[in-house]
């Protein structure tokens, strides 16, 4: 699906546990600027609701699970995190919405921006309207 992919991360076992690790521009395409994290979501809450612009994420379920429904102009998925080796990319002018967390669930997200509100599109309309414009103009390219 255009700008979205499944990562899957090395996972390193032992008697003693997991341990992932995530470097930028190895395990994730681009330099990380941000990671943010989000906690404590009851279960009938969603959150998310809009694009970016610029930004290029990854979001990884450290605990429990969550759903994240990602849609442009001409398609749409809902994908499921509950594996913390597995992260979900998400690039630009993508419509994300998370719900159904889990009890405890924990979603990472790993950010190539620093924190900027105009890099957001809110308006589901609004967004329609952007990214169309983008697809006519630059044929789409899906990962
Ligand atoms: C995204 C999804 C996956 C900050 O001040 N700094 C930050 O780095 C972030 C991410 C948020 N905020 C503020 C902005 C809002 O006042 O935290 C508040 C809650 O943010 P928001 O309503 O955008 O949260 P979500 O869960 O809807 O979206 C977040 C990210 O904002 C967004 O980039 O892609 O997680």
């Amino acid at each position: 699906m255009y700008n979205c992919a499944l990562l899957k991360f090395k996972d390193i076992a032992s008697q003693d546990g997991h341990l992932t690790s995530i470097e930028e521009k190895i395990h994730v395409p681009f330099k990380i600027k941000r990671i943010y994290y989000i906690t404590g979501v009851a279960q009938n809450i969603a959150r998310g609701f809009h694009a970016h612009r610029r930004l290029q994420q990854v979001l990884i379920c450290l605990n429990g699970s969550i759903k994240i429904k990602v849609k442009n102009p001409n398609e749409e998925q809902i994908i499921e995190l509950n594996n913390p080796s597995v992260g979900l990319y998400i690039g630009p002018l993508v419509w994300h919405e998370m719900f159904d967390f889990t009890k405890k669930s924990v979603l990472l997200v790993v950010a190539s921006e620093h924190y900027a509100g105009e890099d957001y599109i809110r308006d589901y309309n609004h967004y329609l309207t952007e990214a169309k414009a983008t697809f006519a103009e630059h044929p789409v390219n899906p990962l």
